[in-house]
């Protein structure tokens, strides 16, 4: 068979732009590939849930590749040693409930099983703002990365979907644009971002379950996040939370939309 290079580009334009147009309508938008973002979109779409996932970067992951200071382990707790199981990922344990595994293979197979689940992932693209509509969250306001990073100015476009799931880690980016946006408060006892603690492994993961929630009508946080919008500390490389927050999201959300 000869190679067309037209054929080839035609083919990723109509595939892309066909998968594209099909996104704009969904059940959920999860903002952030990391672990928890990554999770969330796994089992949403196991469960046959119309599930978008947009990252910012090049490359899906977040924060867990590059492990604990670029070394590409990442440790995981006896309580969620099951999801390492559930995503087929090899780690070995080092001391009695402390599990290691690559950060590499971990990574690949979030994403490969999010993927093959059904969940359209997105890389390069940039939530910019979110859709309200009366008091609800209705969707997200979408632009290439690469624009923002030119600092260009060029109108972004929309896509809508039932539920929002900020995992977009440590800054939160996703509340903190709805924070400013609405008249009335947050669902966190302030009504307000709480803000990230200093780093306490054990306090972090043993609480972030607790904060993986809805956050604003139809805006809901897990992984990082849901500890910064609650005021919890940050935990370091052990990303037992990140699963277990991503998968209770997608159990939330599962449930109310039953
Ligand atoms: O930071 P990230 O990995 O968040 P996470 O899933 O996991 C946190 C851990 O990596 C680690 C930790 C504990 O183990 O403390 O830090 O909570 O992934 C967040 C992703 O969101 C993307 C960002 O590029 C990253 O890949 N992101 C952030 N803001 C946006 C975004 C945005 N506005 N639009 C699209 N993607």
């Amino acid at each position: 068979m000869k190679l067309d290079e037209i054929t080839i580009s035609k083919g990723i334009i109509d595939i892309y732009f066909r998968d594209l147009k099909d996104s704009l309508e969904s059940d959920v938008i999860v903002v952030g590939g990391g672990p928890a973002g990554l999770t969330a979109a796994y089992y949403l779409a196991k469960a046959g849930k119309k599930t978008v996932l947009l990252e910012r970067a090049l490359k899906i992951g977040g924060g867990m590749p590059g492990g604990g200071i670029m070394f590409n382990k990442i440790v995981v707790q006896e309580s969620s040693r099951f999801i390492l199981d559930e995503f087929d990922i090899n780690y070995e344990e080092y001391e009695k409930g402390y599990y290691i595994a690559s950060s590499i293979e971990s990574t690949a197979q979030l994403t490969a099983k999010a993927a093959k689940a059904g969940a359209k992932i997105f890389n390069l693209i940039s939530v910019e703002d979110v859709m309200i509509r009366g008091d609800q969250i209705t969707g997200a306001v979408i632009n290439w990365t690469a624009v923002q990073m030119a600092n260009l100015h060029i109108d972004p476009i929309t896509m809508r979907s039932k539920y929002l799931i900020d995992a977009t880690g440590h800054d939160t980016e996703i509340v903190k644009i709805v924070e400013r946006k609405i008249e009335d408060r947050l669902f966190t006892p302030t009504g307000k971002i709480m803000g990230e603690k200093s780093m306490w492994a054990d306090n972090a993961e043993n609480i972030i379950e607790e904060h993986t929630k809805e956050v604003y009508n139809n805006l809901f946080v897990c992984g990082m996040a849901a500890n910064a919008a609650f005021g919890a500390p940050r935990m370091g490389p052990i990303f037992g939370g990140m699963l277990l927050s991503g998968k209770k999201v997608a159990e939330l959300i599962i449930e109310r939309d039953n």
